[in-house]
């Protein structure tokens, strides 16, 4: 066993990164900005410093641990150094923490606090830069950068997509999209993991509250809310829940209690989703269509196919994400339905997701010039709306989601975790192409945080090869192994964001060790819960068909209303 001493007191260690993941591990919460557990260490924020006995004040982010090493963590000189680092970054920051969305979750007020600073003994260096609005999903604040480099790190390495960049150096060094240009010219997905590990206000989602708040208090207007998987368990984050705690019920009452006319559940569009899907993916199996396909209710993936592989668009489904299935069936029934007139049907969504603002906003998606989604909110949105009535949503007493949109299936619910989507597909297809109740309906396969699962099944005498991929570093591996002939797979599910919407950009920030799978295990369990799992069974997907979209999937009616198109 290998041991080193950390403040006097020996602490064991063993395949740790670097020394400082040793000191946490021994429960002192050395304080970063640049170091996170899943980037490259950058080790240029200075403030993980200790000293070595023989060696020296040292960043601890970018040193090995060696047995016997001597460590404190808490000098005078040490005090004194991360003091004036902090200091000289609230300098150059832009100050007006009351109006900041990370009020209250920011690194660097949070070290400010803990570390006493009562004034900062340097000039303000902050140089007013405007502000980048132009994405349907972000805000940049560049007066609010501390130059970490984790938005550029996690946007490189873990999506291969690189859209932002370090521009000058020294005391003009910024944070840019790729050319200086707005974040909405270049690359960038909106998938909003840069706003999930930036330590400050520098990315945050764009917010929709306002909007949202004027329809409510509009009395023409009639304000229906769906709700997306991933929300139920991450909501609860914000009010003292168990990590993953399922909080939909919960939730329904505090936005009746807000004064959303109607709140539906996405599950059902996701159920309707794997009809349609499941539908394309038998048909393109059994007719020599192009295969492998992807999923494609992830905005941020479409957009990187888009951007990246438009040869490989053929290959994504062309079924609508859920969110925008559910926008389809609102506005086509919903106003005969509440007797409201199509005008005044206000559609909202909440989503875990900041790609899902962009993605509403697209001109396919709009119906007579209007989109059919009108408004998109993140948790973390709603989390605030629902604090700002002073709501407390752990006192609250439990609801259902209205209905018929309000009803779904295990299958829709695993939606939000990596891997659900294919999970409920197959609940659908193999029932389908094998013709006989599915007994087995988990496919175990596809769950956990693996980077990449795969499977072989087999299913009336032919083999289905299956992978999820989750994080676009990982899709774009699989994709060019695809595209060289090394990899052969007939479905493929594809989730930008690690984890899958669980830890999307919209969620609640938290470093809670396994807060992915404790999300997800919130929504497996609330799978085994429900009466009826799988989404074919959705009774009321059956009637809505019945009643709007040509009686089946796969009819005309629904290829034009809950299908789409790519850019290509
Ligand atoms: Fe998702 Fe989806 S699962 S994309 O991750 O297909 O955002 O939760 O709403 O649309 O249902 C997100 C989650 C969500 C869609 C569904
Ligand atoms: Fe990169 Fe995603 Fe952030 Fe865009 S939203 S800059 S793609 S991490």
């Amino acid at each position: 066993k290998k041991t080193l001493t950390v403040n006097n007191t020996e602490v064991e260690f063993s395949d740790e990164r670097n020394l400082l993941e040793v000191i946490r591990k021994a429960g002192i919460d050395i304080p970063t900005f640049c170091y996170h557990s899943e980037l490259s260490i950058y080790g240029a924020c200075r403030l993980c410093l200790v000293d070595i006995k023989g060696r020296g004040i040292m960043a601890s982010c970018s040193i090995k641990p060696e047995p016997g090493m001597v460590v404190q963590t808490d000098t005078k000189a040490i005090r004194n150094m991360r003091k004036i680092n902090v200091e000289l970054l609230l300098a150059s920051h832009n100050r007006e923490c009351p109006t900041c969305q990370r009020s209250a979750n920011c690194t660097l007020q949070d070290l400010a606090r803990k570390l006493g600073v009562k004034d900062v003994r340097y000039k303000q260096t902050q140089k007013n830069l405007p502000l980048d609005t132009s994405s349907p999903s972000l805000v940049r604040d560049p007066n609010k950068c501390v130059l970490c480099g984790d938005c550029v790190r996690v946007c490189s390495e873990v999506q291969s997509v690189g859209a932002l960049d370090f521009a000058s150096r020294g005391s003009n060094a910024r944070v840019v999209p790729a050319f200086d240009n707005d974040l909405s010219e270049g690359e960038c997905v909106n998938c909003g993991q840069c706003a999930q590990v930036c330590p400050t206000g520098a990315i945050v989602a764009k917010s929709d509250a306002d909007k949202v708040w004027e329809a409510i208090y509009d009395p023409e207007k009639v304000v229906v809310v769906q709700v997306a998987p991933a929300v139920r368990v991450g909501l609860g984050e914000r009010f003292g829940f168990k990590t993953g705690e399922n909080v939909a019920r919960k939730m329904v009452t505090a936005m009746k209690m807000m004064g959303f006319d109607h709140v539906y559940d996405t599950c059902f569009a996701a159920d309707m989703t794997i009809f349609e899907e499941a539908t394309e993916f038998i048909e393109r199996l059994t007719t020599g269509g192009k295969l492998p396909m992807f999923t494609s209710c992830c905005p941020a993936w479409v957009k990187f196919a888009e951007t990246f592989y438009p040869e490989m668009l053929p290959n994504v489904s062309t079924t609508r994400s859920p969110q925008a299935i559910f926008g389809a069936v609102a506005r086509k029934t919903l106003p005969a339905k509440l007797g409201v007139k199509p005008e005044n049907l206000v559609v909202v969504s909440v989503m875990p997701c900041t790609a899902k603002k962009f993605e509403a906003q697209l001109p396919k998606f709009k119906r007579d010039g209007r989109p059919e989604v009108d408004y998109v909110l993140t948790t973390v949105e709603l989390a605030s709306m629902i604090e700002s009535m002073g709501i407390k949503l752990d006192e609250l007493e439990p609801a259902a989601f209205d209905m018929p949109l309000g009803f779904s299936t295990g299958g829709g619910v695993i939606f939000g975790a990596t891997g659900g989507v294919m999970e409920a597909a197959l609940r659908f297809a193999v029932e389908k192409v094998s013709g006989e109740p599915l007994e087995e309906i988990d496919f175990k396969e596809t769950r956990g945080l693996a980077p990449r699962k795969e499977a072989t099944l087999e299913v009336a005498g032919k083999q289905l090869r299956i992978a999820v991929v989750h994080g676009l570093a990982n899709a774009r591996k699989l994709v060019e192994e695809i595209k060289a002939g090394k990899a052969q797979f007939d479905f493929i599910e594809v989730m930008a964001c690690p984890g899958g919407c669980v830890a999307g950009g919209g969620q609640p920030i938290t470093s809670e060790d396994g807060f992915r799978s404790k999300r997800a295990a919130g929504l497996y369990d609330t799978d085994k819960e429900r009466q009826v799992q799988k989404p074919q069974d959705n009774y009321w997907v059956d009637k809505c068909y019945a009643e709007a979209f040509g009686g089946r999937p796969g009819s005309h009616e629904a290829h034009t209303r809950l299908h789409t198109v790519y850019n290509n």
